[in-house]
């Protein structure tokens, strides 16, 4: 006995990933579904060894559906979740707009599955952003070791955050670079990101930094302790798939660097690889298709009291999205619907 599963928004990066992964861990269904937008009706997607035709979204009936998996914008969120919740699917959101409701669980299973039996406030689940799943899944092993203080993290964020769109920016701009074109089509970004990288995701807020890294700050006090200081500079980078970070934490009480790799190595999502020799740490190339956070360069950061430094690499489709939603609608179904 499976569930009737729906994908929201089939057709992007994360939508394609979604049913990949979900075909890759044999997740117990009976029927799906893939939905797009009307201009993309009829489209073909890959379910393991089947194609799937995509159907509209608009005139979907979500009665009798278990759960949906919702990866498209907030503004179609906006308009589909709720009509989707209301017919009793749980919808399990991949957008930003649910994130910060306190009537809404942001769920990262490794770190906080518990609080996923929040969801019936809404019907609604939500999908934390690529940069911080990853993150979160890193400090939340050290946390319930030697209590987070302060956390200060750079990202190198890769183009396919940006959707499709950024990934064939990255294609086209370093193919020009060799082979300059006359008319330049508009950019995603705010420069060229062939042979660079970009101090800005997302937009800009008052305070100067932008939602991107605020983002991170809000989202890691939701999911792990509202008592962390986060501080963060997200950077877009010239690299296809798999985000990167920099982070450096301070802590309550004193931890040993190898202790902390002695965690990180037993912790649930984390291959830690992490050798003082060359070669011996994880790049976005090694990640992408891979299911874990990869963990590097552990060392003590002498500048504060008790510091650690690492490095953090995971593929931002999967465990910045795609995989950790299908792991909330695993934990959905092993602790609520019971079906599978
Ligand atoms: C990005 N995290 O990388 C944002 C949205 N996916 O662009």
């Amino acid at each position: 006995m499976g569930y009737k599963v729906v994908v929201v928004g089939a057709t992007g990066n994360v939508g394609r990933e979604m049913l990949n992964i979900l075909a890759e861990r044999e997740f117990p269904i009976d029927e799906i579904a893939v939905l797009a937008s009307r201009k993309s009706l009829g489209t073909e997607v890959s379910f393991g060894d089947k194609t799937l035709k995509t159907k509209d979204l608009d005139t979907f009936d979500f009665t009798g559906w278990d759960m949906a998996l919702f990866a498209v914008g907030s503004e179609a969120t906006k308009t589909y979740a709720p009509k989707a919740a209301a017919a009793g699917c749980v919808v399990i959101d991949n957008s930003s707009l649910y994130r910060y409701d306190p009537q809404v669980p942001l769920i990262v299973p490794e770190v906080n599955a518990d609080a996923i039996m929040g969801y019936s406030q809404k019907n609604i689940i939500a999908n934390p952003n690529c940069s911080t799943a990853q993150m979160v899944v890193a400090l939340k092993p050290l946390h319930d070791r030697a209590k987070i203080k302060r956390v200060v993290v750079s990202t190198y964020q890769s183009v396919s955050g940006a959707g499709k769109e950024g990934m064939d920016e990255l294609w086209e701009q370093t193919k020009a670079v060799y082979n300059p074109v006359k008319n330049v089509p508009p950019s995603k970004f705010s420069k060229q990101i062939a042979f660079n990288v970009i101090p800005h995701i997302d937009v800009f807020l008052d305070d100067g930094y932008t939602k991107e890294e605020w983002k991170m700050v809000a989202e890691t006090k939701k999911i792990i302790d509202p008592a962390i200081k986060v501080t963060a500079t997200c950077v877009r980078v010239p690299v296809f798939v798999g985000h990167s970070e920099s982070i450096n934490i301070e802590f309550e009480e004193p931890l040993d660097w190898q202790e902390a790799q002695d965690i990180l190595r037993e912790a649930p999502g984390i291959m830690l690889i992490d050798k003082r020799e060359p070669g011996g740490y994880t790049t976005p190339i090694e990640a992408v298709g891979e299911y874990a956070t990869y963990i590097s360069r552990v060392r003590q950061d002498p500048t504060v009291e008790n510091g650690i430094a690492l490095w953090c690499v995971s593929d931002n489709l999967r465990k910045g999205a795609a995989l950790n939603a299908v792991q909330i609608a695993e934990t959905l179904g092993n602790r609520v619907l019971k079906k599978g």
